[in-house]
């Protein structure tokens, strides 16, 4: 026999990413992909997360992110199996998650979490980093730190006062129960809850709605966003006018002022 006919490695050998990464019609689709163990988060998974956040950040062709979960959960948080390497917790959040979260609040692209099934832990932080939360009905936010003794972490303390105030979030984050994302939907922690089967459409749908708006004014208005958490009223209106002078600057506003006059839809080119 020769050399070529050598029978290859059988294909269920090969192990399957942690993370699966689409790319259709400026949509980037990142699917945690490791549905056995609920999508927990390991150094293979952060790392790939990571690394796939850095690039999207770098493709102009990308004008919205959709992250979701392969399986039946959307993310049970840090992988409780994965033997540690000697380093802290403390410098786990510093070097893998604290970038994670930070990376997807300083991606000047739109981010929809389509939460397809259970969040937990650092699951949900990932869930509430994103600008956007689409649930199916079946999903369910599982505050579980407490339950290992740990502090709540990759920014959920952050988060979820913000979302739901003070009160309810000290409510949410002490106590054991999940929270349903009927709940989660009354409480403004999710934008919709929908029909798990209607889930990735719906998430289509408005990705491509998303997608039409001109993506330098979006990603600046994002940047507003997350300034206007941290400042004051007049410092939140300078820093309007400031990006308002580099939209002001672009081609794709030309276009949407040319587009109204022709009466026509917008073609922009993120220029
Ligand atoms: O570096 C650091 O550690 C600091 C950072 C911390 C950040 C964190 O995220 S801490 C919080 C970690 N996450 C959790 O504590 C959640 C643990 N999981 C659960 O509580 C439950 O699994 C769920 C509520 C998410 C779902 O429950 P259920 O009953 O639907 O599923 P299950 O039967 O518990 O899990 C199914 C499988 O997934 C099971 O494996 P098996 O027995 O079928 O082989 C289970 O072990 C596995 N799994 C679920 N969560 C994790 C996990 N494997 C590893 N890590 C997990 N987090």
């Amino acid at each position: 026999m020769s050399e070529a006919a050598e029978p290859r490695a059988d294909a269920a050998e090969i192990p399957a990413p942690p993370l699966l990464f689409d790319v259709a019609d400026g949509v980037a689709t990142l699917t945690l992909n490791r549905p056995d163990a609920l999508n927990a988060l390991n150094r293979p998974l952060k790392d790939a997360l990571l690394d796939a956040i850095r690039r999207i950040g770098r493709d102009s062709n990308v004008r919205v992110v959709v992250l979701t979960g392969a399986g039946r959960a959307f993310c049970s948080g840090q992988d409780l199996r994965e033997e540690g390497d000697g380093s802290s917790l403390a410098d786990e959040l510093r070097e893998r998650y604290n970038p994670l979260i930070v990376g997807l609040r300083r991606l000047e692209k739109r981010v929809i979490a389509a939460v397809n099934g259970v969040a937990a832990g650092a699951g949900v932080s990932l869930a509430l980093a994103c600008d956007l939360r689409i649930a199916a009905e079946e999903a369910s936010f599982v505050i579980a730190f407490g339950r290992i003794g740990l502090v709540p972490d990759s920014g959920l303390t952050w988060f979820l006062p913000r979302l739901v105030g003070p009160a309810r979030a000290a409510e949410l984050m002490f106590g054991p129960d999940p929270i349903s994302a009927q709940e989660a939907h009354r409480l403004g922690i999710v934008n919709r809850a929908v029909p798990g089967s209607h889930l990735m459409a719906e998430t289509a749908s408005l990705a491509a709605r998303l997608a039409s708006a001109a993506p330098r004014a979006m990603g600046l208005a994002k940047r507003a966003l997350n300034r206007s958490l941290e400042v004051g009223l007049e410092d939140a209106l300078a820093y309007e006018a400031s990006l308002q002078g580099i939209a002001g600057g672009t081609l794709d506003h030309q276009e949407g002022l040319l587009a109204f006059r022709e009466k026509r839809p917008p073609r922009f080119r993120g220029e």
